[in-house]
This record gives structure tokens, sequence and C-alpha cells, in this order.
């Protein structure tokens, strides 16, 4: 397939904010993909696949992100910036080179920019992933496990990848205020992940589980109670 024209659909993004929950501060935001030409990302994702153009979408994502990042960057000194990528992109062997590119290209620090490895629908190739991190590090990127605890995010993942930041899965956090097995969990996760790596709790929906996600220890919280996912410029201009 040649370099499919994502051009002739309209593809856009919003930031979901990522939350402090020490320091009661937003940590940064994490990009979310959205286009009207189809039901939700997930058929967009779904078309590309089937197109064979998951990369090419999957760049073309990236690039439009980093464009933001740019024209941002004044306001984006302080926040985390989390991009989804698929890690058969991330595998791709030009995929370095372009991130290298788009680092100098964007003037952001590379420390502010954590790769969030996307929930992948094959097993994921660890020992290669494992080699990519590494490449990361040396530029000072950080790499995030997205959706701790459901499909291919598995805790093998997560000893072998070492990511700076783990997501655990919104399912864990749903009702989390009268669930003393999610609550259980939860807090072993915060002791098992640690220091090593800062945890980050998706889908926190309520002021309870809010509340029951500090006491628990959870560094970090992202979910509609804390903030929805908006434009870029309507969170920072606003
Ligand atoms: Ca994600």
């Amino acid at each position: 397939m040649e370099n499919w024209d994502w051009k002739s659909f309209h593809i856009y993004h919003v930031v979901q904010p990522i939350y402090d929950l020490k320091k009661e501060k937003i940590l940064g935001f994490e990009f979310l993909l959205r286009s009207p030409d189809f039901q939700s990302p997930e058929h967009l994702f779904e078309y590309a696949e089937r197109e064979d153009a998951l990369f090419d979408l999957d760049m073309y994502s990236v690039f439009h992100i980093f464009e933001q990042i740019r024209r941002f960057s004044q306001y984006l000194q302080e926040h985390l910036l989390f991009i989804n990528i698929f890690p058969s992109t991330l595998l791709d062997s030009t995929f370095i080179y372009s991130l290298d590119r788009l680092l100098t290209f964007s003037a952001i620090n590379p420390a502010n920019i954590v790769l969030e490895i996307n929930e992948a629908e094959n097993e994921l190739d660890l020992l290669a992933l494992k080699e990519f991190a590494e490449q990361l590090r040396k530029r000072g990127v950080k790499l995030s496990l997205d959706d701790l605890g459901t499909g291919s995010s598995t805790l093998q993942a997560l000893l072998e990848l070492e990511p700076d930041i783990t997501k655990v899965d919104r399912y864990f956090a749903k009702d989390l205020a009268t669930s003393q097995k999610k609550q259980d969990l939860i807090e072993f996760f915060v002791d098992f992940i640690g220091n090593g790596s800062k945890l980050i709790v998706e889908g926190i929906e309520s002021q309870q589980d809010l509340d029951r996600a500090k006491q628990l220890g959870v560094a970090y919280g992202q979910g509609f109670y804390i903030g929805i996912p908006k434009t870029l410029d309507e969170y920072l201009l606003a």
C-alpha cells in the first residue's frame, strides 16, 4: 500500500487532562484521536487496519500532535504530553528517526513527551519493545504502558518494559469507592509499581472514587469527573 492520504478525512485531536492527586494540579494531557467521518475512533482504527494503513494513520496522528505541541509549546513546558501509539508503529524501523525530527521541530523538551503503548490486538513483542524503550531512554522520552490489567498489558509487560508511567485500566476505577476487591488491587498496584513507575488510574467518574484513589496513595488520575476531553486550546487558552 502506498502512503495513505488521511488528509481527505476530517481527523483531529482532543485532550484529556491527567491530574496530580497529591499536588492537586494538572500533570499533563493525553491526546485522543477523533473523526466525525467515523462512528468512533475504534471504527477509524479498524478501517485503517483493513486498508493496511494503520502505520500511516498513526504517523499522521503523531505529526498532527507535534504540530499542536509546537504551536502551544510556550504553555506546555510544565506538562507531560501523552501520545498514543500502536506497538507496531513504534517497532517500525523508521519511527525513531521520525521521532527525532519531530522533537527538534516541536522545540519541546523530550522529557515532556510520553509515548503511550496503545492497546494491542496481538501480544506485545516484549523483546523488541524493550530495545525500543532503551532508545527512548537515551533521548529522555518517557514510556507509558496503557490499560494495565486488560488485554496485552500484562504484569509481564510491566516487568519487562519498566515504563516510566503505568496506566491502570478504567475497569479498576469503576465503583472503586464501593468495591473492596478493587481497592485491594489498586493498593497492590500502588505498592508493587511504587517508586519505579508512576501510577495513573483511568476512568475516575465520581467524587467518591476520586477520594478513594487519593486515600489509596494513587499518584495520578484521569477520567470524566476530573476533566472531559476538549481541544487543547480550550484548556490552555481558557
Ligand atoms: Ca491511552
